[in-house]
């Protein structure tokens, strides 16, 4: 897959997809992060890549030109389509569904917006979907394309060293993570729980989905209601209430 980000500052992106699992994932060949900077297509001699906003207001916003130009020149690299993403708090909120999405294709490109964002034209015009990463206002979107890379590197095949752990993954199901232990088996902060040492395997699958049901309905019922749950899940559900109540009445 290939991942072109469009961005003020390619050195930021250059070390966050050099690092770890997507860092040997694009040395693996299974990935493929490029950087292009818009400034390299501003044509006054100040390099100007921004503007002040019509009607007034705060800040500054980037400019169509240097922004075109860019997309053009990335789209142009190679003969496969790609998808233009720009990330901001106005986009659909990125969940692992639209990472798996993105994780099929082979190429997007991340458009990161800095000051306040970019021309609306740019985005009418140019740009194919928005995604934000929350409810919340980053200084560029910088931070919002590594999260999109990191999510989507460490799903190309091959990239994680046990495919496993990608199917076991939070929201693989829709629902939170079990929780995991490591040794030491017994600590001052805790003992192991013994199940997971019995080697009985049905039973640690079945003790694991119990919590990681559990754990959505105590703390992501949204997610609960988003699933549909067989008559196993119910009754591990059912069985995880009755002992959490009785813990805690
Ligand atoms: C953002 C987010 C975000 C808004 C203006 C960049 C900033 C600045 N991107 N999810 N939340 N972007 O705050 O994705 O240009």
């Amino acid at each position: 897959m290939r991942i072109d980000v469009i961005t003020l500052f390619p050195e930021f992106i250059d070390s966050c997809a050099g690092i770890g699992v997507v860092g040997r994932a694009q040395e693996r060949g299974l990935l493929q992060v490029t950087t292009c900077n818009p400034r390299d297509f501003a044509t006054d001699n100040h390099r100007t890549v921004d503007g002040r906003p019509f009607g007034g207001g705060p800040g500054m916003l980037m400019t169509i030109g240097p922004l075109r130009d860019a997309i053009e020149s990335v789209k142009s690299a190679t003969a496969q389509s790609a998808r233009v993403v720009y990330l901001s708090p106005q986009g659909a909120r990125l969940t692992q569904e639209k990472v798996l999405e993105f994780a099929r294709m082979d190429r997007l490109i991340l458009l990161c917006g800095r000051y306040e964002g970019v021309d609306e034209r740019v985005l009418e015009k140019l740009v194919d979907e928005e995604v934000s990463i929350g409810d919340y206002v980053l200084s560029g979107g910088e931070l919002a394309a590594a999260v999109v890379i990191d999510a989507v590197g460490r799903l190309q095949d091959g990239a994680l060293n046990d495919a496993q752990s990608a199917e076991q993954d939070s929201f693989t199901d829709g629902l939170l993570d079990c929780p995991h232990y490591t040794r030491p088996v017994s600590d001052a902060l805790g003992d192991v729980p013994e199940i997971l040492m019995s080697g009985d395997h049905a039973m640690i699958r079945r003790w694991r989905r119990k919590q990681a049901l559990g754990r959505s309905w105590l703390r992501r019922p949204d997610l609960l209601a988003r699933v549909s749950l067989d008559d196993e899940a119910r009754a591990l559900l059912d069985e995880f209430r009755r002992e959490h109540r009785a813990a805690n009445s």
